[in-house]
């Protein structure tokens, strides 16, 4: 977990951790202190109506006198933002089809590939469909990763029908009795009924080839792109239910607050945090670990 810590969350580190150190620290806190906080999570692309939320469940607090040093401010810090983070799950256990949604560049075909590595490193086979066919380098993107996860591919023909590729492999998965199917899509941001026409249509697909499986869908957002994501994150929403988010990037990006108010607003619990380039750069999401590397306390245990 440290070197996750170390080599992955560094930058969120540097801009986040650092600043809330010297409050932390404080023998007494202040309005200031609360301020910084507010300031702080900001920066970090929390999102004004979150850190609303949070920093008035912190006012509270202080003015009831149930707060008054550095360390109490962190716990209840800890716990307004494991809170933010903490909602009801669909739960994916059962679940053996995934729909991966998201913009272009959000990095679905990179998720599939981690993911299929995943469920094969606990003995699953797994099928990766090749639905992406607005993008000509696509399919050979993901077929790249097939190769190196050691899953199967399902490829269609160049500008086929995404729905008729997953058809296609629907079949492939029953006939071959796979464990897992994971369907990559193409990403333009089209209009919302265009989204969900091409979404819908691949889903009915899958429900009339496959009944009674549950189809998970988890749609991939850029850390990077802060407010953007959000927004992205909501059109798709709106035009599919997604059942949960794949934060991407987190490597590269300072911040890491966007999550907060994805999961606030949108109602969307996170599922997957992705952190590279690499076929294990990937992590099952954890509240209350995500917080703590956020805040700086799993430091102070090192
Ligand atoms: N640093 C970093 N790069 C990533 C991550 N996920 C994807 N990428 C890169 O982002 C780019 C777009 O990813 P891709 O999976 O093709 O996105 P897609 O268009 O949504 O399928 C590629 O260059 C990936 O290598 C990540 O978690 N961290
Ligand atoms: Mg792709």
């Amino acid at each position: 977990m440290f070197d996750f810590i170390k080599k992955n969350l560094q930058k969120i580190y540097s801009s986040i951790t650092t600043n809330l150190l010297t409050i932390f620290t404080a023998k007494k806190i202040s309005q200031e202190s609360l301020e910084e906080i507010e300031r702080i999570l900001i920066t970090a692309d929390t999102g004004i109506t979150t850190t609303k939320k949070i920093i008035t469940a912190l006012n509270e607090q202080f003015a009831q006198g149930l707060i008054t040093q550095g360390s109490q401010l962190q716990t209840a810090l800890e716990q307004q933002l494991i809170q933010t983070l903490t909602i009801t799950q669909t739960p994916q256990e059962s679940s053996t089809i995934f729909l991966l949604l998201g913009i272009n560049g959000s990095g679905k075909t990179t998720f599939a590939g981690k993911l299929a590595h995943s469920f094969i490193a606990q003995g699953k086979t797994c099928l990766l469909a090749a639905a992406d066919t607005f993008r000509a380098a696509a399919p050979a993107q993901l077929q790249s990763w097939a190769h190196q996860s050691k899953a199967e591919i399902f490829m269609g023909t160049a500008n086929q029908d995404p729905a008729a590729i997953a058809f296609g492999a629907c079949q492939q998965y029953q006939k071959n009795h796979t464990d897992i199917l994971i369907i990559d899509t193409a990403g333009r941001l089209q209009t919302k009924e265009n989204l969900m026409k091409e979404i819908t249509k691949i889903k009915k697909v899958i429900e009339k080839q496959l009944p009674g499986k549950k189809i998970h869908t988890l749609l991939t957002v850029d850390a990077m792109l802060g407010q953007n994501s959000f927004d992205q994150a909501k059109v798709f929403h709106e035009a599919v239910k997604v059942d949960g988010i794949v934060l991407t990037k987190i490597d590269g990006t300072g911040k890491g607050g966007i999550i907060f108010s994805i999961t606030q607003q949108l109602g969307i619990p996170v599922e997957y945090i992705s952190f590279g380039e690499g076929m294990s750069d990937l992590k099952k999401f954890d509240a209350q670990e995500y917080v703590t590397n956020l805040t700086g306390s799993s430091q102070t245990t090192l």
